[in-house]
């Protein structure tokens, strides 16, 4: 047998070529078209080529182990004979070493000893392909893995532990003190591996509207919708705050009570706390979508999607209807922006907002009420489902029942969890709930500063009525654990725009990691309200994965089942836990502790807390031309 046969084994293996062919063979070289190199010049080197022969056998050891030695040989021989032909009428039978191995079906792979150049092995492929015995010859070149680099950004309030220790990874044991132990955060650089978002993602913020701000960028906020109504042009008061009910500029113009607003109009602010603005919208749209790896400020979740701007709610929290008319605007329906006169001659809208051209697949509302979801919310949440989108809902800050929409049917309702994974002091908790995310956890509760955290790091302005500088500040509550569920459904979204309502809901329920465990600490409970251990029960399926929820997102686009990783059980008796539980249940259930709050509050703000007031942006504030507007 000569050195360029094919070998006896049943099994195809490499064979190996080298000069040993008859040099009348080699003579036959003769002038090829070459075509335009399929490789660019900077292509890393390619292994080798994937050749199919016209009319090839397939690989089929099983066939051989049927045949006489002799059918075998015979077999391979006429093989050996067509390589041998296509060698030398191509030229490569000049080439020293190299081997031939089964690829494919009945394909080969043809490799040289030393790797060829992009431009030799596009020289040898494009000879091969113009051949008539040739199906085809592709290049066997190394495919990367797809993915965006993991990025590692700049911004210098993203890293250490009183950063944005919340984006960082997953880690932690009970031999870390609390500010390393990060068993509660949602994993999003792990998620950014896979994707940092998308910009034809649609992220609705129905909230008090947006302020400009250093670290968010105008373009990524498309136009919104002003959808306050309570406006009374004759008396110049209303909670719109702006001088006008519905309109088209969603900013944010203040949403502060002052003790003369309740003395002078105590109708209108009946049960309202006195209190500057709060720049609510500011902050939840920035946790979203503030500018990542910029060099400034702190990093948002998703990179690259769009905010919708909603506002909703002025001064003394948000209406019902002026809720679930953003909600349906924010998803593209029509939505009336001035009402004529019940009892005039011509009743219904006398002018229709216009229709948002940028429809939402997922809105945030860190907004809600202590009370039973009504049909007005569930009839709007039923429509906006049947149109593939999903609510995302704050579960309040009271220690008992989710506020509403958060209670209604097919809502993503969010719980708040500290950083070790347990209930967050003040979250609401319960069945109607989806999923649990942090949202910082503060000195509140029986237990004080044991286990309480800095908060989630997001942008703010530094006006106490109207509109001031920007800022970054700590932030608490179910309002800023919502937030990082929307921004990880957009991320979803991005990896595959075509996932339903059903699917984006039940793909971060089916994501989440377990809830987490102590021998220290109880289940949540009536009695036992504060920071307690979450089940599927009381906050939802489970913490938030962003990156198994990618992963969901992926399978998905790929027609596979998605298969949750096989979690372990995360068990945390730390020092701490043990001398927190000595101190009994973290929150008394006693009544009357914590009043519920009035129907449409702020629902998830426990703010404005700990604002923090950050050199970096003071001066880049001082510097003409660099604040965004
Ligand atoms: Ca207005
Ligand atoms: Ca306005
Ligand atoms: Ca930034």
């Amino acid at each position: 047998m000569s050195r360029w046969a094919l070998p006896k084994s049943a099994h195809p293996m490499p064979v190996c070529w080298n000069r040993s062919l008859p040099l009348a063979l080699i003579g036959l070289a003769t002038s090829l078209i070459v075509a335009a190199s399929p490789l660019a010049p900077a292509d890393p080197p390619v292994a080798g080529l994937i050749v199919r022969l016209q009319a090839a056998p397939a690989h089929a050891p099983e066939r051989e182990r049927a045949l006489t030695v002799r059918e075998v040989q015979n077999r391979r021989h006429l093989q050996a004979e067509r390589w041998r032909s296509l060698f030398a009428v191509t030229g490569l039978a000049q080439e020293t070493g190299l081997v031939l191995e089964p690829a494919g079906r009945a394909s080969w792979r043809l490799s040289p000893r030393q790797a060829w150049t992009a431009a030799e092995a596009a020289r040898w492929q494009a000879r091969l392909a113009a051949r008539p015995e040739v199906a085809w010859a592709v290049a066997d070149s190394r495919e990367p893995r797809l993915q965006t680099a993991p990025p590692t950004p700049d911004d210098p309030l993203f890293a250490g532990p009183d950063g944005q220790w919340w984006l960082q990874a997953v880690s932690g044991s009970d031999g870390n003190l609390p500010e390393a132990r990060l068993r509660g955060v949602p994993g999003l650089q792990s998620a950014w591996a896979t994707s940092t978002g998308h910009a034809d993602t649609v992220i609705a913020v129905l909230d008090s509207g947006w302020t400009a701000h250093p670290d968010l960028d105008p373009a990524r906020v498309l136009p919104g919708y002003d959808m306050v109504s309570d406006w009374d042009a004759g008396t110049g008061r209303g909670a719109a705050r702006d001088g006008d009910g519905r309109d088209a500029d969603a900013r944010d113009p203040g949403d502060w009570v002052s003790a003369e607003d309740v003395a002078a109009d105590p109708g209108r602010y009946a049960g309202c706390a006195v209190e500057p603005s709060g720049w609510h919208g500011t902050a939840v749209t920035g946790l979203i979508a503030a500018q990542t790896g910029n060099g400034r400020g702190g990093a948002g979740i998703d990179s690259a999607a769009r905010i919708l701007p909603v506002r909703i709610a002025g001064a003394c929290g948000a209406t019902v209807r002026d809720i679930v008319d953003g909600l349906r605007w924010a998803a593209g329906l029509a939505v009336c922006r001035r009402y004529a006169d019940a009892l005039a001659e011509d009743p219904g809208c006398a002018e229709w907002a216009p229709l948002n051209p940028h429809p939402a697949r997922v809105i945030n509302l860190s907004y809600g009420g202590a009370s039973a979801c009504n049909a007005e919310y569930q009839d709007a949440i039923d429509e906006l489902w049947a149109h593939g989108v999903v609510v995302v809902a704050a579960a309040g800050n009271s220690h008992g029942a989710p506020t509403r929409p958060a209670n209604c049917a097919k809502v993503i309702g969010v719980a708040a969890l500290n950083r070790d994974g347990f209930k967050a002091n003040y979250s609401n908790f319960g069945a109607t709930l989806a999923i649990a995310t942090v949202g910082g956890d503060d000195a509140g509760g029986a237990w004080g500063g044991l286990l309480a955290d800095s908060g989630l790091l997001g942008p703010g302005n530094l006006g106490s009525r109207t509109p001031g500088a920007g800022s970054y500040g700590a932030r608490y509550g179910t309002s800023y654990a919502a937030p990082l569920v929307s921004g990880t459904l957009g991320l979803m979204l991005a990896v595959h725009p075509g996932l339903g309502a059903a699917q984006l809901r039940e793909g971060l329920m089916a994501s989440a990691r377990p809830h987490v465990r102590s021998r220290w600490v109880a289940e949540c409970s009536s009695a036992n309200p504060g920071r307690c251990l979450c089940t599927r029960s009381t906050c939802g399926a489970g913490m938030l994965d962003a990156a198994q929820a990618l992963a969901y997102a992926q399978a998905t686009r790929e027609g596979v089942s998605y298969l949750a990783p096989n979690w372990p059980t995360v068990q945390i008796d730390t020092a701490e836990l043990r001398l927190a539980a000595a101190l009994g249940p973290d929150r008394e259930a006693a009544a009357g502790q914590d009043p519920a709050e009035p129907t449409g509050q702020a629902g998830g703000a426990l703010e404005p807390l700990a604002l923090l007031l950050l050199a970096w942006l003071a001066r880049s504030l001082r510097r003409p031309g660099t604040v965004k507007r």
